[in-house]
């Protein structure tokens, strides 16, 4: 294994990319702020995440939103029970997050290398899309994606993606075939953090509702979230977007808002996240306090963070959303967790 030395964590993780095929570690001269990272075979660079304690979930006053949400009508925030209690929960173990979430780029040579079919491809019944044609008021869903359909899936959500942005589309299967086939051919161990990971990971530290805090009136500057650049496309849900313009009606490319403490990004929008957990309303009654892995059944897996087309209620870190596992649709993604340590192969 080598060791990388650089002043700049950016700078370390281009040259790592140099080195991906052997797998590299890049560590910060003792004393500097910015965390050590690691980027594996397929490119994607690592964040670690030091083990701690935090506070996970928690009910806010329904006046507290009220006065801060003001588009939303009262009874969405008495639907806010899986969040609570708050309750402390230990991390015992140093881990390495996605930086990003996963793109196109990086699941396209997942498939190419390891032969695995979306299920979207190999169910044959395709994904969902953006259609500026397709009205939603004359589907018996009402759902704001045209589909499911063959036309749909990671390679066209409906509209215009780079190999940087990030992958959606996908279901949660796809993430563990994903995460098995890095597994066996790193011989590290990767998978999708849990649910508690991924809200200490969001939070790194903060107890507000978004890593920059709890205006969100200013998150067109931190994340990219439903703003006054998609709202024109969905003119029934103007009075929900963020103000301002965060640059992107749609995805946009990975790391393109500022990182949280821990110098992860967009942890908040861009793509809703899976992570491990089967959701239960109850969930935080009776989890484990130390290192929780979520109910040990259920019917759907947990998603976080929100997304593109995300309003801001819906976008803080301590909010609980949930799909079956076999769900893709263009506002879901994912980013993958690797296991320390990681330089020794096992
Ligand atoms: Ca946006
Ligand atoms: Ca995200």
């Amino acid at each position: 294994m080598r060791l990388c030395f650089q002043r700049s964590w950016r700078a370390a993780g281009v040259a790592c990319l140099a080195w991906a095929l052997a797998g590299c570690a890049a560590t910060r001269p003792t004393g500097t702020p910015a965390p050590e990272h690691w980027t594996n075979t397929l490119g994607m660079v690592f964040v670690r995440v030091p083990a701690g304690s935090f506070t996970m979930g928690g009910i806010e006053s329904a006046e507290s939103l009220a006065r801060d949400y003001p588009s939303l009508e009262p009874a969405r925030f008495a639907q806010l029970q899986d969040e609570g209690p708050p309750h402390t929960v230990h991390i015992r173990s140093a881990f390495y997050l996605g930086q990003h979430e996963v793109t196109v780029g990086q699941f396209r040579r997942f498939l190419e290398q390891s032969g695995h079919r979306p299920e979207s491809e190999a169910d044959g019944t395709g994904g969902y899309g953006y259609n500026p044609n397709y009205d939603p008021t004359t589907t018996p869903r009402g759902d704001a994606f045209e589909g499911r359909s063959p036309r749909y899936s990671w390679r066209n959500p409906g509209f215009a993606q780079t190999d940087q942005h990030p992958v959606v589309n996908v279901s949660w299967n796809d993430a563990q075939a994903m995460a098995r086939w890095l597994s066996a051919t790193e011989g590290r161990r990767y998978r999708l953090p849990t649910e508690a990971e991924w809200e200490y990971a969001c939070r790194a530290r903060t107890r507000s509702r978004y890593p920059h805090g709890d205006d969100p009136t200013v998150l067109a500057a931190h994340a990219n979230l439903f703003d006054q650049r998609a709202a024109p496309l969905w003119p029934r849900w103007r009075q929900h977007a963020v103000p301002g313009d965060d640059g992107h009606a749609f995805t946009a490319p990975v790391g393109s808002y500022p990182a949280n403490a821990w110098g992860l990004h967009d942890m908040v929008g861009n793509a809703w996240e899976w992570v491990q957990d089967w959701h239960d309303d109850h969930a935080y009654t009776t989890a484990d306090r130390t290192d929780p892995q979520g109910p040990s059944d259920g019917g759907v897996r947990v998603r976080r963070g929100g997304s593109w087309h995300t309003w801001a209620f819906y976008a803080r870190c301590g909010f609980r959303n949930w799909n079956s596992p076999s769900t893709r649709y263009p506002l879901v993604g994912f980013r993958l967790l690797l296991e320390a340590p990681v330089g020794t192969p096992r």
